[in-house]
């Protein structure tokens, strides 16, 4: 089907709905080519809307029938929808007719593996029947559901069920994007759940037969989220059956539907032997995520789609701190910011950067980006900051209280934080509307007994926005003595101009400033300080996330001195490291994470930061080199290590042996590279438990010895549909150099390559973006390798294709052969005959 012309949506332009629904029934007959949706909706006119007669979205249905009041109607079928006049309040009958099967796009009702299931969010619900598929609509559902499968499942509770039907009602008053049908041959992992209000509920997680055994983790991540919502948020569960669904195709993670979350099935199931630590985390990650959608994002909702920051970013805001609490607060801090430079900081800088809060779109699924998540968070987390976590939690009380069962939007979210707190947000909400990341630079000095900051920030152009206004930034300082003690405790100073200059008591005469402890603002930091203060304060920040950071940043100007100038790996650095990674009174998964390397894109980030062209086969080289230099400057700690931390009994996922399992297979990644796989050998023939085999896999891989590993890996789990998934990545992520590419291609040859399925089709392509050297080839072939993967996959799959396109934003980086090259990879796209509209919306920004 083909897209209609593209239309630029405003935020400037948001008018309220003509109409408003009171109650909305739907019938599903299922049949994969020719599935009938009955619907009876009351509708009545708003009266905040601007009159008009009734527009219902609507793509790619087939209209059966339609009347109003029970008297047939012909509406005027429009391209992307309906339009007919209407009464002040009446009731809407239609019937249309879809094919799930037929819906390789995976939005709307679809099918995998056999199973009906769906996704609307952003506007699926559109392709499902007609509807004014907007947020700020809501109405309660009732869904009978006809079909010969065996469980029949929708939001809200279950009312009534019988041979082949069943009937759900929700309550709950929502938006059509919450809607969620599934339907299919599913077993059941059970528990269940009393709330702080005394509701029994039952939880289910819904699986494919045989896939019963995974479920343990998530169901213990959602018992411990439900518990933590409350504790934290007072936020208890509304309904008496939360279900959650895992999903073979699927184009993203998960989906909040109310009372039925829909999992892709990587993040539902794991079990010791299939799934490693990261999987566990992020499984424990998303559970919580979606379940605390219920709240922000269900309960109050979103006005219209420029406010999914509101939702998205406070979400995210809420799994970080209680991944935090679950786990280690300053490990998960470190991992978050190490996501934000990795992925919005990179998007912030090139040309698809926008605010959190974009001001206009073609395709709104364009826009769930790591801005929109991620910064999105940091943007709530700066706001706890700034007035603190009694203030922040009377504010968010006062939010459910004021908001609860409404679409809102950032002005009213600032206005409860306001009004809680007598605080004026005018400058604060730039964070808002301001795209880039800020830069602040740090000038200090010691004066009469005080530190003092000569502090300037100032914030790059982006896309549509040359010009920027100072911003509130929360700087949080500290100082470190020579002596290593602490001259200074964690103080909160308020950047609001331009300029700005503070003083600060200290109790030391000669001192290391600590600026942007736990990473409290978004910033570019700009600190002159030299080597010898950055080993002070790797060795004795009292601050964990700044810590870390000294040592980042010791690698990372090591790492881009021996690119640039051709310099031997750095003393300075390997000397400062050493100390840290052997002291046992610093948890084993802080040390992994001081002993890991920025990654190839980060330098070839921070390089175009500093004006220099990056080279990426000379950035592969340098760390490659820095590598093997750290592991022959600190091999006996390494090797001690290696044997001292080895996990004794039952695997368990919790955070303490997970750490362990990290810095020893931290060391033994830097011990392949001297000691010939000796040690990977052995860890991957002995291992009994995915996160040591993959560890001990791409060691082997990484350094050219992991062929015949990877075969046996193969025969042992080639039906296991996600372990092959990290098969497939592996292999590209870690072939060396540009190999990567032929790795690729090769892969896409497998028979295991079923391209149409969104991970399987990631876990090739997702793994040659992640390897730098590859996808940056100097002859262009990994950017042709993509392109032609992306031109094949759009016609089935737009979101995905569209997505993955965000592979090529940082193609101005690089010199003028390999911008030429990119563009015309971009360009070759662009050109190809009916272009989804949301590849095209891509490629426009990326090219213009
Ligand atoms: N809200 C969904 C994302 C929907 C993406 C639509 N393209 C998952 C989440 O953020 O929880
Ligand atoms: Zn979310």
């Amino acid at each position: 089907m083909k897209d209609a012309a593209p239309r630029t949506i405003r935020l400037s332009e948001y008018s309220p709905p003509a109409y408003l629904v009171d109650d909305v029934q739907l019938t599903f007959r299922l049949i994969p080519l020719a599935t009938r949706v009955l619907s009876r909706i009351s509708f009545r006119r708003n009266p905040d809307g601007d009159g008009g007669p009734l527009r219902l979205d609507g793509e790619g249905l087939k209209l059966i029938s339609a009347r109003i009041d029970g008297a047939e109607v012909q509406p005027k079928l429009l391209t992307d929808g309906l339009e007919i006049d209407a009464p002040d309040t009446f009731v809407w009958e239609a019937e249309v007719e879809i094919a799930p099967q037929e819906n390789t796009a995976l939005s709307g009702l679809y099918m995998s593996n056999g199973m009906y299931c769906t996704q609307c969010e952003a506007e699926g619900f559109r392709r499902i029947t007609y509807y004014p598929d907007r947020p700020d609509v809501m109405a309660p559902f009732t869904v009978r559901i006809e079909s010969d499968r065996p469980v029949l499942l929708s939001n809200g509770d279950p009312v009534e069920q019988g041979d082949g039907y069943a009937v759900w009602q929700d309550p709950w008053k929502k938006p059509a994007y919450l809607f969620a049908l599934v339907a299919g041959d599913l077993v059941a992992h059970s528990d269940h759940f009393t709330t702080s209000d005394f509701r029994e509920v039952t939880l289910n997680i819904w699986v494919r037969p045989g896939d019963e055994d995974r479920c343990a983790y998530a169901m213990d991540s959602l018992i411990r989220s439900m518990a933590w919502d409350e504790e934290h948020y007072g936020r208890a569960y509304d309904l008496d059956v939360f279900n959650i669904v895992a999903v073979d195709d699927f184009n993203m993670g998960a989906m909040e539907n109310k009372g039925l979350n829909i999992f892709n099935a990587r993040y539902v199931l794991a079990s010791s032997d299939t799934a490693t630590d990261t999987d566990y985390a992020r499984i424990e990650a998303i559970i919580a995520h979606e379940y605390f959608h219920n709240w922000t994002g269900n309960r109050v909702t979103c006005r219209d789609w420029f406010q999914l920051c509101l939702k998205e970013g406070l979400t995210v805001f809420r799994d970080q701190q209680f991944s935090g609490d679950e786990r280690s607060h300053a490990v998960k801090r470190i991992e978050d910011v190490t996501l934000l430079r990795a992925r919005q900081f990179r998007e912030d800088a090139g040309p698809l950067a926008h605010p959190v809060r974009p001001q206009s779109y073609i395709e709104i699924n364009n826009f769930y980006t790591a801005t929109v998540y991620e910064k999105g968070a940091e943007v709530v987390g700066m706001l706890r900051t700034l007035i603190g976590p009694d203030a922040y939690r009377k504010a968010l009380d006062l939010y459910f209280e004021r908001h609860d069962g409404q679409a809102c939007t950032i002005e009213d979210w600032l206005t409860v934080f306001h009004d809680a707190t007598g605080r004026d947000l005018t400058q604060f909400a730039l964070w808002y509307e301001q795209a880039g990341t800020p830069t602040v630079t740090v000038d200090s000095r010691v004066e009469d007994g005080e530190l003092l900051l000569d502090l300037t920030q100032s914030i790059p152009a982006t896309p549509g926005q040359p010009d920027k206004a100072p911003q509130v930034i929360p700087l949080t300082v500290g100082a470190i003595a020579r002596d290593g003690t602490e001259a200074l405790k964690t103080t909160l100073v308020e950047l609001t101009e331009a300029q700005q200059t503070v003083r600060l008591p200290i109790t030391a005469t000669d001192v290391v400033p600590s600026v942007n402890r736990g990473f409290a603002a978004p910033i570019n930091l700009q600190q002159t300080l030299s080597q010898a203060d950055r080993a002070l304060l790797l060795a004795h920040d009292t601050d964990p996330f700044n810590k870390w950071d000294a040592g980042r940043v010791l690698a990372r100007q090591a790492l881009i001195a021996m690119v640039r100038d051709g310099t031997a790996s750095d003393a300075t650095y390997l000397d400062a490291l050493a100390p840290v990674i052997e002291d046992d009174t610093l948890d084993p998964a802080f040390r992994a994470l001081v002993l890991a390397l920025p990654s190839d894109d980060d330098l070839a980030q921070a390089l175009a930061a500093e004006g220099h062209t990056p080279d990426p086969m000379v950035i592969d080289t340098a760390r490659s080199d820095m590598a093997r230099a750290m592991a022959e400057r600190l091999e006996p700690i390494l090797a001690a290590l290696y044997d001292d931390l080895r996990v004794k009994g039952p695997y368990s996922p919790a955070a303490v042996d997970a750490g362990k399992r990290s810095l020893r297979n931290a060391a033994l990644s830097l011990l392949t590279k001297i000691d010939g796989g000796a040690r990977a050998q052995t860890q991957f023939n002995t291992a009994d438990n995915m996160t040591d085999s993959v560890a001990a896999l791409s060691a082997l891989l990484r350094n050219g010895f992991g062929e015949d590993a990877a075969n046996t890996f193969y025969d042992r789990w080639q039906n296991d549909r996600l372990v092959m998934d990290k098969w497939f990545s592996l292999q590209v992520m870690t072939a060396p150099g540009e190999t990567g590419v032929a790795t690729a291609a090769r892969l896409t040859e497998h028979p295991a390559f079923d391209w149409k399925n969104p991970n399987r089709f990631r876990s090739v392509f997702g793994a040659l973006g992640g390897n730098h050297a590859s996808f940056h080839a100097a002859d262009g072939s990994g950017y042709d390798l993509l392109a032609d993967w992306l031109i094949r996959l759009d016609p089935l799959n737009p979101q995905t294709t569209a997505r993955m396109t965000t592979m090529f934003e940082t193609w101005p980086r690089y010199d003028d052969d390999r911008q030429r090259k990119a563009q015309a990879a971009l360009r070759r796209i662009a050109a190809t005959e009916g272009l989804s509209r949301d590849t095209a919306e891509m490629l426009a920004r990326m090219l213009d």
